[in-house]
């Protein structure tokens, strides 16, 4: 039974201090895209994913495995990095490319939130893609549970917080006691008012309009897609890896 009075929302990795974590169950959630591309290149058969907090640390672990089992993956600013197998496009996670690897993992606001969620109890990672599943398994944890928000460099991000909404919305009934934390009511009203069309919202959003100069909109569409899949990736001795089938 979730505890709502304590469930709390943190809107940017710059929004919380580690501390605050202890002890509780974290989801982190980068809707655009870092936690959709861990889910999409799980659900395509990665191994693992180890997430890292900057490119010094994702070169030094690099430079120490063998280069046929591993991937180095990620952007920059949204763009891959220069040097990386792959950037942070889900499309670009085939089973193909991924299958059987661990991929080493750093992006500009995503994994940097997972990093500093490293010392609570747990950690999941959550995107509209398995909203559904992390639900389920938040309805069976006896820990406060706090949503991490990756935002953009400390800036909250519109369809982070709408995704944090949704699961607010799912485990209270659509009824939040009055004395619920300030970030989750938050993320509830945002929610109640932009839920109804996941899409459209979030094609207006800071991010999106970034992202689709960059690269279009192919990659907003498929990280709006809401329950393509049940699993439930969680960070366990720093690697990243499926919970369920
Ligand atoms: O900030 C991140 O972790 C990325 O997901 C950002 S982007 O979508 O690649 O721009």
């Amino acid at each position: 039974m979730v505890n709502l009075q304590t469930l709390d929302v943190f809107n940017s990795i710059h929004s919380f201090q580690e501390d605050e974590l202890r002890n509780k169950t974290v989801v982190v959630i980068d809707v655009l895209r870092a936690s959709s591309t861990i889910i999409t290149a799980l659900m395509n058969g990665a191994k693992a994913i180890i997430p890292v907090a900057d490119m010094g640390e994702a070169s030094k672990i690099a430079q120490n495995v063998d280069s046929e089992n591993y991937l180095l993956c990620g952007e920059k600013d949204g763009i891959k990095i220069d040097g990386y197998d792959l950037g942070n496009s889900p499309f670009e996670y085939s089973n193909e490319l991924v299958g059987g690897k661990t991929l080493i993992f750093n992006t500009t606001n995503g994994t940097k939130a997972i990093k500093k969620s490293i010392g609570s109890a747990n950690i999941y990672i959550a995107a509209f893609l398995n909203v559904s599943a992390i639900i389920d398994e938040l309805k069976n944890q006896s820990q406060d549970i706090v949503l991490v928000c990756a935002g953009w460099k400390g800036r909250l991000a519109f369809e982070d917080l709408l995704l944090a909404g949704n699961i607010t919305h799912v485990l209270s009934d659509g009824k939040l006691p009055d004395d619920a934390r300030d970030g989750t009511k938050v993320a509830f009203g945002l929610y109640d008012k932009y839920g109804e069309d996941i899409l459209a919202s979030i094609h207006q959003s800071n991010h999106a309009s970034r992202l689709k100069k960059l690269i279009g909109d192919d990659d907003i569409n498929y990280c709006c897609q809401v329950d393509t899949t049940e699993i439930l990736p969680r960070l366990k001795e720093g690697m990243i890896t499926l919970t369920n089938g």
